[in-house]
């Protein structure tokens, strides 16, 4: 394998899941620690289940909008979105409803299964904050209600559902299409967003995956650092950074070292 040299228009995509927020407080789906004292994340995130019990799914997911609301983002966020500012087109693809990528100053974000922060009407699709439904004083009242009696429910992707219309495609072509693909805290479990990594390994790209664990996909890394995304992250970026600035000095040597 060659030495991965990086100039400011490698193309980078970060891929990043669940356990990228970890660190901010927020509980992953899956994996030590990924669990919800009530809650059966995997059983819930359907349409079948907010068909059945709206008001349990409902109040999981204020909960944890509350939860998201009242934290921040924690060092590997912000060393991703540091990233960016050697890298212009990196772009990060995440599995993540939380924001807090954008929170935490990345620009070119992908959102792949929606985000907690909207809400939508489920038969007439009308969106509105989170925050204007989160009723905090009233825990026994119904799951809120539409003007047109329609039910709210988050604007977040559920199994079964197809992801919003296009982020897919783009995601791919980035995934299929990048010279090195950050993994981050994600179990590499739920497709199509797994697939990424898949696509991104067929197609030459080095794939470096940053997960406490080691997940079905492990095997297309080409690196695996197996700690927290916070420790991690930070210290590869500041190497990735010292590794361009030292390949800028190097090229100004060779082209001005010399008389004319
Ligand atoms: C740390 C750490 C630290 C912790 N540092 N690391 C192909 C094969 C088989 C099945 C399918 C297939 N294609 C589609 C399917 C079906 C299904 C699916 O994938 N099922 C599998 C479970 C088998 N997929 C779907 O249904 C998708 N839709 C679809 O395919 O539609 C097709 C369609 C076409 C036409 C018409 C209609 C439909 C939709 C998937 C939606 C997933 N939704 C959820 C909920 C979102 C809302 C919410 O947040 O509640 O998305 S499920 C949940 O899993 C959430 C996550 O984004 C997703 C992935 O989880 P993630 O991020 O990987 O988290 P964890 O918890 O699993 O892992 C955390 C990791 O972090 C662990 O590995 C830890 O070790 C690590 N970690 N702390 C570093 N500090
Ligand atoms: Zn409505």
């Amino acid at each position: 394998m060659p030495t991965a040299s990086f100039a400011p228009s490698t193309r980078i995509v970060v891929f990043t899941g669940a356990g990228v927020s970890a660190e901010s407080g927020l509980a992953t789906f899956r994996g030590v620690g990924g669990l919800w004292a009530d809650f059966d994340p995997v059983t819930l995130a359907t349409p079948e289940a907010f068909a059945r019990e709206p008001k349990r799914v409902w109040d999981w997911y204020a909960s944890r909008y509350v939860g998201v609301r009242d934290s921040e983002p924690n060092a590997a966020h912000r060393a991703i979105a540091r990233l960016e500012a050697s890298f212009p087109s990196l772009l990060v693809v995440t599995q993540n409803i939380d924001r807090m990528h954008q929170r935490s100053g990345s620009r070119r974000v992908l959102e792949l299964h929606g985000n907690i922060w909207t809400a939508r009407c489920n038969a007439c699709g009308r969106e509105v904050d989170m925050a204007s439904l989160i009723d905090l004083t009233d825990p026994t009242a119904d799951s809120p209600r539409c003007g047109c009696g329609g039910r709210m429910r988050p604007s977040v992707v559920w199994f079964g559902e197809r992801l919003p219309m296009g982020v897919f495609e783009e995601a791919a072509e980035a995934a299929s299409d990048c010279r090195l693909l950050l993994v981050v805290g994600t179990s590499a479990t739920v497709y199509p967003a797994a697939g990424l990594i898949e696509l991104a390994a067929q197609n030459g790209a080095f794939v470096v995956e940053v997960n406490r664990e080691a997940t079905p996909l492990s095997h297309l890394a080409d690196r695996s650092y197996r700690d927290l995304a916070g420790d991690v992250l930070p210290r590869l970026v500041t190497r990735i950074e010292r590794r361009l600035a030292e390949d800028r000095e190097a090229q100004l040597r060779d082209l001005f070292g010399d008389e004319p």
